[in-house]
């Protein structure tokens, strides 16, 4: 384009961009607030999506190629105009012309909410992979729900954790549509009875209580292509709003409540990262997405196939993501029989074969299961049939494993007035995959060997990927100037020509430049604390991170112990050479988790004691950042030189942040656990400190004991110090942080924080002394960033296509 094209494209922007103002909002520009100028751009930005959108349905709607639908209870996408304006490729002009009308093109971004539809890593994969598959012209789309309210905003009050309720949707939500012409009816509770309709057993549903769904679809656009995927958020609605004859009689309150209750469902997202609480309404969600979602995909599949259900499988794949979707293979079956009217074989073999499950986690506490007597109760249809694809199952079992009960029993989906979902999913999937390598096998040899026994060749590996455009290019502006100037545009399309990076591991000039973006970056997080947390940091100190969700198992408490420790031997020699560092911490803890919230409390008094020393001369600073969400996240990796990825080996499935932090330049500081062991294995042992029990000890210990933390600490003076610090008042009048202490000592300290510590510390003595010496750690910096390319999640929606979805 010559740059009088390019001035009209400006000029016509500016004029479209002026009227829409006058259109939002009934003013000039001049006196259009931000939000106004945020919603014209989303406007505008709608408009160049939505044809492309359409085009893209089209296609689809041929039923050429198999489509994808990821069926998830958590979509944590983030600020999305950022994106849209990136990929279709007018952010630069849109910067540009924002600022010559005098606009705060960062200040308008920022007007938009960051949907907390997700609780961590979990939400945000599903996020990184519709970005993927969209930037990879793969058609694949999500299914899940619209909470009314996202995860808790959560603010730190006196150093604890205050929650508060998350209105996203409160200046209305520019990015979808709501489409309630393709709205589902979800039956809860009733009764079954079956009849002999002409011949055939027919089920019906009666007594039933229904509840609208309503989809509001979010276009995902490809990265600077054709593609435009969707998102489907399902709402709950009444039927009717209003139950009139409830009102004419009089009763107020009965002609809204069912308007409140059916509502509820998609109110609220349960805040439980890696945890289980059982509650009804949570079950009430899981079936409502997958019952409408599958709906949906069969409305659509049969219009485009003369309404008929031939080939089903070839051209869907039905994707759960995790087990909380779990109720997909029995509905698929209701709808097949029930609706469609095939047999159960044939039902059955259709979705064994249209239907893949990932899981998430090793937690016991996380694995799904309901009561028989809830599940029979709100969904006796699907209970039923939950009932007859276990007795099918057992039978096929007893057949090729004659009488061992032991084994049917602990394989059985229904057990101890239970439904197990990890069970269901298994069974009515083709392909079971964990997220990390070691995951996989933890998943194979521990969690599900009974069942890989039975079906080894439904189990696969797919590790995690991030999106590179959002955790990268978007994120980090600068240093994906630095690597265009350097290895030229083309890795946009192939994050492993990041490779190319390694050319330039020995040229002083590209460290220069390298470092400056580093730096630049860390003084735009600096600036951020000083604003929100009132501390002053130096940004050439070690920024060394820890952001996650606060749980026992990704050990916050074993960073938190050692920043203390830390402490301890600066006031003991306030000439220790050391680096000066900058702790930070980010992360919620679920609202009902008094352990993590405690772990929250220390890691702030701690900062309270450690920035309020003037002895320490400013080497050492600790910060916890309040509400830590993907916009703050994409503040914070930019920033770091350590990535602290600490969990008990064994426990973390795979994380994804160490992914984001590497692709941004950060040194792992981490255990030998999910894909931290990848990371090491792209980087080489020379640009990664690891340390600590592997998975195999930490097993051991569990299952055969052998481990006693008071050894440990009758051994070690400087935990003995620091434990004791824990309850004598040292981190402030009165603050005893008991639960903790007796964690670690009286109930045997569970995640082998005081087992590791010692190595730990090694760790993080290595980590100055590298950091110390310039010329090293941005070696090794450069060398985390040129290969990262395999954690890219192209990469892996590649894998899935291939091994998983066989979409060639
Ligand atoms: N909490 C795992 O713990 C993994 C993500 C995405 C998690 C984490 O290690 O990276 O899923 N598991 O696969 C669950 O949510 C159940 C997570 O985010």
């Amino acid at each position: 384009m010559n740059s009088s094209e390019r001035e009209n494209i400006k000029a016509a922007y500016k004029a479209t961009f002026t009227k829409k103002i006058e259109e939002v909002s009934g003013n000039c520009l001049a006196d259009a607030s931000l939000l106004k100028q945020y919603q014209a751009l989303a406007e505008m930005v709608m408009e160049s999506i939505t044809s492309q959108w359409a085009k893209t349905n089209t296609l689809y709607n041929k039923n050429e190629s198999k489509q994808v639908y990821f069926f998830s209870i958590e979509f944590l996408i983030g600020r999305l105009m950022k994106s849209y304006l990136s990929n279709l490729g007018v952010e630069e002009l849109v910067q540009e012309c924002s600022a010559e009308m005098g606009l705060d093109y960062e200040a308008i971004l920022a007007q938009e909410s960051d949907p907390g539809l997700g609780n961590g890593g979990l939400g945000r994969l599903m996020a990184c992979y519709l970005d993927s598959s969209s930037a990879m012209g793969m058609p694949a789309h999500g299914n899940g729900i619209r909470y009314k309210y996202g995860l808790f905003e959560q603010r730190i009050i006196n150093g604890e954790q205050i929650e508060v309720a998350d209105n996203w949707l409160k200046n209305g939500y520019p990015f979808e549509i709501r489409n309630p012409d393709k709205s589902v009816i979800i039956k809860y509770y009733g009764q079954i009875h079956s009849e002999n309709i002409n011949g055939n057993l027919t089920f019906v549903h009666e007594n039933y209580e229904a509840i609208m769904a309503v989809p509001y679809d979010i276009p995902i656009k490809g990265y600077r292509n054709e593609t435009v995927n969707s998102l489907r958020l399902w709402s709950a609605e009444p039927l009717e709003a209003f139950d009139l004859p409830s009102f004419n009689q009089g009763h107020f309150l009965n002609a809204v409540r069912h308007k409140s209750e059916a509502e509820a469902i998609s109110q609220i997202l349960y805040p439980n990262d890696n945890g289980f609480d059982g509650k009804l309404l949570r079950l009430k969600q899981e079936y409502f997405f997958v019952c409408a979602g599958i709906k949906r995909i069969i409305v659509d599949f049969k219009r485009s196939n003369n309404n008929s259900m031939d080939g089903f499988s070839d051209k869907i794949c039905i994707h759960i993501n995790d087990t909380h979707p779990a109720l997909c293979g029995p509905e698929l079956m209701r709808v097949l029989m029930d609706e469609e009217g095939l047999g159960w074989e044939e039902s059955w073999k259709i979705t064994v074969a249209a239907m893949s499950f990932t899981n998430h986690t090793v937690l016991p506490e996380a694995l799904e299961k309901w009561p028989v007597d809830m599940m029979k109760d709100l969904l006796p249809r699907i209970y039923m049939i939950i009932e007859e694809i276990n007795r099918r199952f057992l039978l096929d079992l007893d057949n090729e494993f004659p009488h061992d009960l032991d084994r049917n029993h602990s394989l059985s989906i229904i057990r101890d007035n239970y439904v197990h979902m990890a069970s269901l999913a298994i069974v009515s999937s083709h392909s079971i995959n964990g997220v990390a390598t070691l995951h996989s096998k933890i998943l194979r040899e521990e969690t599900f060997n009974g069942f890989y026994q039975v079906f080894p060749k439904r189990f696969y590996s797919v590790t995690n990927g991030v999106s590179p455009r959002r955790f990268l290019m978007n994120s980090n502006p600068e240093l994906k100037t630095l690597i265009n100037d350097s290895i030229g545009p083309d890795w946009d399309h192939n994050l492993f020509d990041l490779k190319k990076l390694l050319n330039y591991i020995n040229d002083p000039v590209f460290y220069q430049k390298f470092d400056a973006v580093k730096l630049s970056n860390k003084v735009r997080l600096a600036n951020y604390m000083a604003r929100y947390n009132n501390v002053t940091v130096d940004p050439n100190s070690i920024f060394d991170i820890q952001v996650k969700r606060i749980h026992e198992y990704k050990r916050q408490l074993l960073n938190a112990l050692h920043v203390l420790y830390l402490y301890n031997r600066l006031k003991e020699n306030p000439n220790l050479e050391m680096a000066p560092r900058t702790f930070i911490f980010a992360g919620k803890a679920a609202p009902g988790y008094y352990y993590a919230k405690e772990v929250i409390k220390l890691i702030t008094a701690i900062a309270e004691l450690v920035n309020n020393d003037p002895s320490l001369h400013d080497k050492l600073k600790v910060v916890f950042l309040a509400n830590f969400n993907v916009s703050l996240a994409e503040i914070i990796y930019p920033a770091a030189n350590i990535s602290e990825q600490i969990s008990t080996a064994g426990k973390e499935a795979s994380g994804t942040g160490n992914m984001k932090f590497m692709m941004n330049g950060a040194i792992t500081l981490g255990t030998m656990d999910g894909a931290n062991i990848e990371i090491l294995d792209a980087v080489g042992p020379s640009n990664i400190v690891s340390f600590g029990l592997s998975a195999d000890e930490v097993h051991h210990y569990q299952k055969y004991g052998g481990y006693r933390s008071i050894d440990i600490f009758e051994q070690d003076p400087r935990i003995q110090q620091v434990l004791h610090q824990l309850i004598d008042g040292t981190l402030g009048y009165g603050l005893s942080f008991q639960a903790i202490y007796d964690s670690l000592l009286l109930y045997n300290d569970g995640y082998f924080v005081l087992k590791d510590f010692n190595a730990y510390a090694d760790a993080q003595n290595q980590v100055d002394h590298l950091f110390r010496n310039p010329t090293i750690w941005t070696k090794m910096s450069i060398s985390n960033v040129a290969n990262s390319g395999i954690f890219s999640s192209d990469r892996s929606i590649a894998d899935y296509q291939r091994e998983i979805w066989k979409i060639i």
